[in-house]
């Protein structure tokens, strides 16, 4: 079946989503794609935390009745080392700025409903997705649907937001990517606990057996990780034995670690990837498709919103025949990238034990800890971009051009 849009998005995960919303509300089409059924998109058990600038966009593009209901504004987080939790205010270091605690999993929820309600055209369990002539000004985008007709699309551009694991980036021939990666030597348990938080802000614990971070979903519903190595084997972690381990690192006098059922156990590697341009001719790479960083500074979601803020102006300014935004996109992405490459990479080495770890590496660690909630220069550094830096957008909608659809 051959067909025609003007973008075509591989992936329905944050990025994708909200590039189709984006395009929408300017009057340009696409078809969306992803591998996943909607029920397992809408189940992931991902990030959590947005930045201010996060919200404003979604607000201005009118995505946040649900976020604003029940989204949980944080004006801070706690960090915990050498046997004290020490509060970073936001609002005080920021002038007012906060990161609203929203599961990922709502936020693709709330964008998924809206384009399905909008006419979006939406493919959910696609097989074989491929990408062609990428140089030229018709890409081509090809997928079997999920009664197993085989489609190509003719597209004006398409936008890789396929993830890290996805097809758009090697499409892209060798050479073009320069890439820059790091693997950390620790990864992340992660649990989703049925049962009330025992905190009222996040807390980033350093302890000797290794960090641990205690975040919420709800009023009712916690958010835990571990740090253990990156080939632990999951059925090596009970839920008793996972709750004494957080207990033990959180441990603080006179609090308690509230326990409850365990509803989701996973355990994520940690990497930080960047690769650039993103962009090759017609193809925008966006979101993690382009990079990843590890999640200790909460980035890779914002990113990944960020990111397509900023193509979706591109893309309608390409479309109507002006190629500079489309020529500045990658650069113009890659400064608040590596801004949370830096950042998310600081946050990770200052609170996670490496194995082997001497006594040196410790003392570091904790005399960073200590500058960091004593001098409010450097708490204000945190906390800025903890809470990031705004994303722009500017949705002026334009009547689609001559010839355009
Ligand atoms: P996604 O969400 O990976 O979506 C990509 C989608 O593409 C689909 N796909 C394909 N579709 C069609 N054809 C193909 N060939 C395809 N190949 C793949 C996939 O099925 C998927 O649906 O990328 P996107 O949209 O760029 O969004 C990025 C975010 O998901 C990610 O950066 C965050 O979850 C990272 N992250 C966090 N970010 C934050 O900002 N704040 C946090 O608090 C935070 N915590 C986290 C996190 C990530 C974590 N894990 C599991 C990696 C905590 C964890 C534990
Ligand atoms: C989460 O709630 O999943 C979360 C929060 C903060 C992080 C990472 C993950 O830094």
């Amino acid at each position: 079946m051959r067909t025609r849009t003007q973008v075509g998005i591989v992936g329905g995960g944050p990025a994708g989503l909200l590039l189709s919303h984006l395009l929408a509300i300017r009057g340009i089409d696409s078809v969306l794609i992803e591998i996943r059924s909607r029920e397992y998109c809408e189940a992931r058990q991902r990030a959590g935390v947005l930045e201010d600038g996060s919200v404003a966009l979604l607000r201005s593009a009118g995505l946040a009745d649900r976020l604003d209901r029940q989204g949980l504004v944080h004006g801070g987080i706690y960090l915990q080392f050498d046997g004290q939790r020490r509060h970073v205010d936001f609002r005080d270091l920021t002038g007012g700025r906060t990161v609203t605690v929203y599961a990922q999993t709502e936020v693709v929820k709330d964008l998924i409903a809206r384009r399905l309600a909008d006419g979006g055209a939406l493919e959910f369990s696609v097989t074989d997705t491929e990408v062609a002539d990428l140089d030229t000004d018709q890409p081509l985008l090809r997928y079997t649907d999920s009664a197993g007709n085989r489609h190509e699309v003719a597209c004006d551009a398409i936008a890789g937001c396929d993830g890290f694991h996805g097809i758009c980036r090697p499409s892209i021939p060798a050479g073009v990517l320069t890439t820059w990666e790091r693997d950390y030597p620790y990864a992340w348990l992660g649990i989703l606990a049925d049962v009330a938080p025992s905190t009222d802000e996040l807390i980033y614990a350093h302890h000797p057996h290794g960090f641990a971070l205690h975040s919420l979903r709800s009023l009712s519903t916690s958010r835990l990780y571990l740090q253990v190595s990156p080939d632990e084997d999951i059925g090596e972690w009970p839920d008793e034995r996972i709750w004494a381990e957080l207990a033990h690192r959180f441990e603080l006098p006179g609090w308690t670690l509230k326990q409850g059922p365990v509803l989701d156990k996973s355990i994520t590697p940690m990497r930080s990837f960047v690769a650039a341009p993103m962009r090759y001719g017609r193809l925008f790479l966006a979101g993690d498709a382009a990079h990843i960083v590890p999640p200790t500074g909460a980035k890779g979601l914002n990113l990944a919103l960020a990111d397509v803020a900023v193509l979706a102006s591109a893309l309608d300014a390409l479309l109507h025949g002006d190629d500079q935004p489309a020529a500045v996109y990658s650069a113009t992405c890659l400064q608040r990238v590596w801004r949370s490459t830096h950042f998310s990479w600081w946050m990770t080495t200052m609170l996670h034990r490496s194995p082997g770890a001497d006594q040196m590496e410790t003392q570091l660690q904790l005399s960073q800890l200590r500058y960091v909630v004593s001098s409010r220069a450097a708490a204000t550094s945190l906390a800025e971009n903890y809470t990031g830096f705004p994303v722009e957008l500017t949705v002026e909608s334009r009547q689609p051009a001559q010839g355009a659809r």
